[in-house]
């Protein structure tokens, strides 16, 4: 029987009051009440204060490049189908750096939890506008206020049939640990938006504010997440109440079922066959006349 202990990593560097704390928390509980071994679990990040929390835990984890998590977690998980791959990055790392990867992940659906604090600003960098800030909010740097359209990553996510999308709150532990559990337990790619205050650099979106705020998609009779237009309706719903919950489930084959070479189990344990790509390279280039390209070679 795993407990709370075997999942201690190393002491958090976060400013107090961030709310990164609780989403550390409710990944620690997630992990728990799923009883994952940690050497099972492969947690990746980029770069930024949410991409510190794998530091943090005791499980496997590859700090990688800004914005550069969700290929890194692709690669491994096609490596190792078997690990549970759950990436951690920041708004900016994941929408703004990394938002190509992040639409062409949607698209592939590799059974990976990818898990975004959105604290609506760049913490590490001391506070620059992120592709979630919303109008007119003001930095250092955006002094007269983001004039910019807010990047909306659940209404991009179920545009494009990503396979669960929800929507968690850092100062809502449980709920936000049944989100976790159920993206993890989810067959595919599984984007979990996380509204986190930055107490430090953003003075707008703070613990209050949420507060205020937020309601469970549950309390509205009528959801249905399978319905993609009502789905797109709530994550387009912004302001005096903010939704949570899952928005969006639409269960198709993942990456790993669609590749022919998996099929015959995870890539680390097929055996390479060396002389095999020779006759295939002796293959090749046998007939160079058919192929205009090695001409002259
Ligand atoms: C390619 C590249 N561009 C810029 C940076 C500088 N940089 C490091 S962290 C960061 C912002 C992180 O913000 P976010 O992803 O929102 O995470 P947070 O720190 O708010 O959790 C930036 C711009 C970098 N490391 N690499
Ligand atoms: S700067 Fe913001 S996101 Fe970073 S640790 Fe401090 S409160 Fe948290």
């Amino acid at each position: 029987m795993l407990t709370r202990d075997d999942y201690q990593g190393t002491k958090e560097a976060w400013c107090p009051g961030c709310g990164n704390f609780g989403i550390l928390n409710a990944v620690k509980k997630a992990l728990l009440d799923l009883q994952l071994p940690p050497e099972k679990i492969l947690m990746v990040s980029g770069i930024g204060q949410a991409s510190k929390l794998p530091h943090y835990l005791r499980c496997n984890f590859f700090n990688g490049l800004h914005g550069r998590a969700l290929p890194v977690a692709l690669a491994a998980k096609l490596a190792n189908p078997e690990m549970t791959v759950i990436v951690h990055n920041g708004d900016g790392d994941c929408y703004g750096e990394g938002g190509n990867h992040f639409l062409h992940n949607i698209r592939r659906n590799p059974d990976i939890t990818c898990i975004v604090h959105d604290n609506k600003v760049y913490g590490l960098t001391k506070g620059q506008a992120s592709p979630t800030s919303d109008k007119g909010f003001t930095t250092k740097v955006q002094t007269h206020g983001v004039f910019n359209e807010p990047f909306n990553p659940l209404a991009i996510a179920i545009s494009m049939n990503c396979s669960f999308v929800a929507r968690g709150y850092a100062g809502d532990l449980s709920y936000l640990a049944e989100l976790i559990k159920k993206g993890i337990q989810h067959k595919g790619f599984s984007l979990i938006d996380v509204l986190q205050p930055c107490p430090t650099f953003n003075h707008v979106n703070t613990f209050r504010w949420y507060q205020e705020r937020v309601y469970h998609l549950e309390e509205d009779k009528e959801f249905d997440p399978g319905n993609p237009l009502k789905a797109f309706y709530k994550a387009r719903e912004w302001g005096d109440r903010i939704p949570l919950g899952v928005f969006y489930l639409h269960p198709r084959p993942t990456i790993e079922e669609n590749i022919p070479a998996l099929q015959a189990g995870p890539l680390y344990r097929q055996k390479i066959q060396p002389n095999r790509i020779l006759d295939i390279m002796e293959e090749f280039y046998a007939s160079p006349g058919e192929k205009p390209w090695l001409r002259g070679r």
